[in-house]
């Protein structure tokens, strides 16, 4: 049996119920055999893929706390410290109803080599809870993130693990997530990013993944075909920070985004998405995707899942994993849709990204495409630690120069490999030897 089985069984073995752990782990060591059959026996000497493949320290913890009527609330919180090859843990903290340690571990797993391909010095981790955050109170949503930082201070630092936002975690969950860290440290330091422009956070963070995942796809067009945004019809599903912010930066390009989903539905607006009015309604009021049909009664709301049946060129997934299987993938491709890139972490499945591969359709995966907010995370750290903060124009110059640099390195590890033209193996190779590399250079840890 090929290392690369033995070490897929043994993931097995080891994870039974983690199942979007396994599918990651997966895809990755599927794209990398050519990589591992080079180097197969130092590998296997040296357990290197059992040790990529098995978190540096997982912590989990009880997270007590009091809604507004009294009564006293359990949720499950999480921090799963993947790797610290290449520099202190960084990645999101997620809350949603759905989170569980398998959840947490595949995003931590992704993000080891996403951090990588950004060039910057993160590690990867990953970290949340099962809260969820629709319909609560600002206060009940303040409680809640006090406790859940009072067990995980104890674990994160500047320079040793820093969290940022994730689904249910923005702006509002940070503030409430640094101020508490502040009384109980007594240290004001960058240990989380996402933080707000009045106490260490940096200019175009908001936007950073939206715009980097547009600015890797103009780059894709450009490279591939010799084409631009301008003109091209777009389906973006999600309506939170990555599908808001990737929608604005398309739009600017001159793509016509005519649809947007949440949970319960999706819209689509022949005219062009009304980016004010999604703004108004998911940033100041919280409310739902199908609330913009109300105040434009052109567009239509249809509910359920369906977004991938509404034609288009390019397809943005922005929601959640899973979000899209083979016959999603098939109806793109039989209304023309020829690019799929991933504001989202694994939204596709596997079989999808099978077809994507085997029928021309230009795929850039998740770890690659949507890895501009943390390279923007990384890039308000340096700020922190110079006690600086950079103009919007610096930040997101840097932005669109480390996401052309991703593409190249995705693109120039595919070749290297002949695989032309397949960007998870292109994606999957380049951050892994980075952390190869790294790792090799530290002894066995
Ligand atoms: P938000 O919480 O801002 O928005 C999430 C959006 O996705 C909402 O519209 C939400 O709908 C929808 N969604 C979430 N879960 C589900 C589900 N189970 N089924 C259907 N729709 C769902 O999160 P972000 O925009 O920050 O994150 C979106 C994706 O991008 C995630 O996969 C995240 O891991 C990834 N990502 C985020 C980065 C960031 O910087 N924020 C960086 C890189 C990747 P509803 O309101 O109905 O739940
Ligand atoms: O999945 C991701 O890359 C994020 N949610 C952002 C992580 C970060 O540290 O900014």
């Amino acid at each position: 049996m090929s290392y690369v089985d033995q070490v897929l069984e043994r993931v097995v073995a080891k994870n039974p119920s983690e199942t979007e752990f396994i599918q990651a782990v997966k895809e990755v060591l599927e794209s990398l055999r050519v990589v591992v059959e080079a180097n197969e026996e130092k590998f296997k000497k040296e357990a290197l893929l059992e040790r990529i493949t098995d978190p540096e320290r997982i912590i989990s913890f009880r997270v007590p706390w009091v809604d507004d009527s009294g009564n006293v609330q359990v949720n499950r919180g999480f921090r799963v410290q993947f790797s610290s090859a290449i520099g202190p843990y960084k990645g999101g903290l997620r809350f949603h109803p759905s989170v569980n340690q398998s959840i947490i571990k595949f995003l931590g797993f992704e993000q080891v080599f996403k951090n990588s391909l950004t060039g910057l010095p993160i590690g990867g981790g990953k970290g949340g809870s099962d809260f969820d955050p629709k319909g609560k109170s600002d206060r009940e949503v303040m409680a809640f993130c006090q406790s859940f930082m009072t067990e995980l201070n104890k674990y994160i630092g500047a320079d040793v693990d820093v969290p940022a936002g994730d689904i249910g975690v923005g702006a509002r969950e940070i503030g409430f997530l640094y101020g508490q860290y502040k009384r109980i440290k007594g240290l004001y330091e960058g240990v989380l990013t996402g933080k707000g422009l009045t106490y260490g956070g940096s200019l175009a963070r908001t936007e950073a993944t939206g715009y980097g995942l547009v600015y890797i796809v103009a780059e894709m067009l450009k490279n591939v075909k010799n084409d631009s945004l301008a003109g091209k019809k777009v389906v973006v599903s999600g309506s939170g920070n990555v599908a808001i912010y990737a929608t604005q930066k398309a739009q600017e390009l001159g793509a016509n985004v005519i649809a947007l989903s949440d949970s319960n539905g999706y819209i689509v607006d022949e005219d062009g998405i009304d980016l004010d009015l999604v703004k108004e309604i998911k940033e100041v009021k919280r409310g739902r995707i199908k609330d913009y049909v109300a105040a434009k009664p052109s567009a239509k709301f249809v509910e359920g899942k369906g977004i991938w049946s509404v034609p288009c060129d390019i397809a943005l997934p922005c929601a959640t994993q899973n979000e899209l299987d083979l016959d999603d993938a098939k109806t793109l491709k039989e209304n023309g849709c020829f690019l799929v890139a991933e504001g989202a972490n694994m939204p596709s499945t596997q079989a999808a990204v099978d077809f994507y591969l085997e029928n021309g359709i230009l795929f850039m995966p998740g770890k690659a495409a949507n890895a501009g907010g943390v390279a923007v995370s990384a890039l308000e750290m340096s700020q922190n630690s110079l006690r600086l903060s950079w103009s919007f124009e610096e930040v997101d110059a840097r932005l669109k120069d480390i996401m052309v640099n991703i593409f190249t390195k995705v693109d120039d590890a595919a070749k290297r490999y002949n695989l032309e033209g397949n960007y998870v193996a292109g994606a999957n190779i380049a951050g892994f030897e980075k952390v190869v590399e790294a790792m090799n250079a530290q002894g066995i840890v």
